[in-house]
Parts: C-alpha cells; structure tokens; sequence
C-alpha cells in the first residue's frame, strides 16, 4: 500500500535526522574538549611529592585528576575547571556543593573530620571522585 510505504520513509528520514543532530553534538563536545586538554598544565610533581598528597584537584577532559586525594585533616582541597565546559563540585553525602565552575574557576572545602568524602559532578555524574581525610 502506498500509505504504509510513505509513512515508512517519513519514520526513516526522522531517524536520520536525529542521528545527524546527535553526532554534531557529539563533534562539539570533542572540539570544545580538545583546546583545554592541549593548554593544559603539565603536572607539578613539586618537591617530589607524591601527585596524590596535593591540594589541588583539576577538573579537565570530564574528569577529575586526580580522581583520589589522600590530605591530613585540616587541609583545604581546591577543585578548578581546566574543561571549556561548566562542571560542579558536589559531595555525595551533601557535605559540599559548588556552583557551576566555568573555565578557570575554582571551588574550595576544608576537611577538618578524618574520613571518606566521595564527590561528583552534577552535571556529568559519570564523573567522581573521592578524598580520603586522614587524621
Ligand atoms: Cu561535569
């Protein structure tokens, strides 16, 4: 039937439609990302301090580096979004919650009780992390 066979070609063309959109979104995500990830710091492995002690966790390429901080009570970690894209920094026990960091911008929390603090990003919560407060 003629009907059948228009409908099934209007279904089709809406497919690809969709999966155009889809992949320019996706061809965005990858540009935005790639500027950050070249214009990136290199590590600073200052003193020879192993990377995990430091107090500073970046946000970058959808992920947080690094992803486990291990500080004595007391020590205040900041978090700063070296992505082209907003992240946020939040506790997931609801400890702590950032705004939405845009590129360069930080966020920062004291850790005064030993512990486990596990975080996320609220945007992207593929995206986590953990400090780990020792006394
Ligand atoms: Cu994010």
């Amino acid at each position: 039937m003629r009907t059948i066979g228009m409908i099934k070609s209007v279904v089709v063309r809406s497919k690809a439609l969709a999966f155009a959109g889809v992949m320019s979104a996706v061809m965005f995500c990858a540009v935005a990302a790639y500027p950050a990830r070249v214009a990136g710091n290199p590590p600073s492995a200052a003193a020879g301090e192993p990377a995990a002690t430091g107090t500073e966790v970046k946000i970058d390429n959808f992920a947080f580096n690094p992803a486990v901080i291990t500080v004595k009570a007391g020590t205040q970690i900041i978090w700063i979004n070296k992505d082209d894209i907003p992240h946020t920094v939040d506790s997931s026990q609801g400890k702590f919650k950032s705004a939405a960091l845009d590129t360069d911008e930080k966020f920062e929390f004291k850790f005064s009780e030993p512990g486990e603090y596990p975080f996320f990003c609220r945007m992207h919560p593929k995206m986590t992390g953990k400090v780990i407060v020792q006394p």
